[in-house]
C-alpha cells in the first residue's frame, strides 16, 4: 500500500502551546510540500493532561503512524505521549525564553530506558518532519522518492554555493 495516497493523517504534529507554532509550522510545511497527510493540534501535557491521554491512546487507531511533539521549558509532552503509545515519537525542544531551550532539550532527550523519544535539535522541527517521512518511506514508494529528491536538491544547493564562491 502506498501510504502517501491516503487522505487520513499519517503524522500527528502536536505542541504544548500556540507560542510553539512559529517553530512547528516548518514541520507542517515540509509535510504539505511532500503530500504527506498530517494533523496539527495544541495538546498540553501540563494544562490539558486528559486531552493528552486521549490523543495518545487513540492515535494508532485513528491511523497515525508517527507523532511529532514540540514542547518548551519543562517539556514533558513528547515523553508522556511516548509512554501512552507505541507509535514512534519525535520530540522537538522549543527554544525557551529563560534557558534558550536547554531546559526543553534536556527534558526531551533524557528519557529513561524503555520509553524512547527521538529528539531533534532545539527548534529542529524541519528535521523532525524529514525523519517522520523517512519512517513512512519504509512503506511508501512515493514518500521514499520525495525524500530522495529532497536530498538531491540539498546536495545541488551546496554545489551551487561552491560555484558561486569560486566566481567571486
Ligand atoms: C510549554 O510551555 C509549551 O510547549 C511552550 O513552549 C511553553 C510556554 O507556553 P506559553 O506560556 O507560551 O503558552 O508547555
Amino acid at each position: 500500500m502506498d501510504t502517501s495516497k491516503r487522505t487520513k493523517p499519517l503524522v500527528g504534529i502536536i505542541m504544548g502551546s500556540d507560542s510553539d507554532l512559529k517553530i512547528m509550522i516548518r514541520a507542517s510545511e515540509f509535510l504539505e510540500k511532500n503530500h504527506v497527510p498530517f494533523e496539527i493540534e495544541i495538546v498540553s501535557a501540563h494544562r490539558t493532561p486528559e486531552l493528552m491521554f486521549e490523543y495518545a491512546r487513540t492515535a494508532k487507531k485513528r491511523g497515525l503512524r508517527v507523532i511529532i511533539a514540540g514542547a518548551g521549558g519543562s517539556a514533558h509532552l513528547p515523553g508522556m505521549i511516548a509512554s501512552l503509545t507505541t507509535l514512534p515519537v519525535i520530540g522537538v525542544p522549543i527554544g525557551s525564553h529563560n534557558l534558550n531551550g536547554m531546559d526543553s532539550l534536556l527534558s526531551i532527550v533524557q528519557m529513561p530506558s524503555g520509553i524512547p523519544v527521538a529528539c531533534v535539535a532545539i527548534n529542529g522541527s524541519l528535521n523532525a518532519a524529514i525523519l517522520a517521512c523517512q519512517i513512512l518511506a519504509l512503506n511508501s514508494k512515493d514518500i521514499s522518492s520525495s525524500i530522495e529528491e529532497y536530498r538531491k536538491n540539498l546536495s545541488h544547493s551546496v554545489i551551487k554555493k561552491r560555484e558561486k564562491l569560486k566566481i567571486k
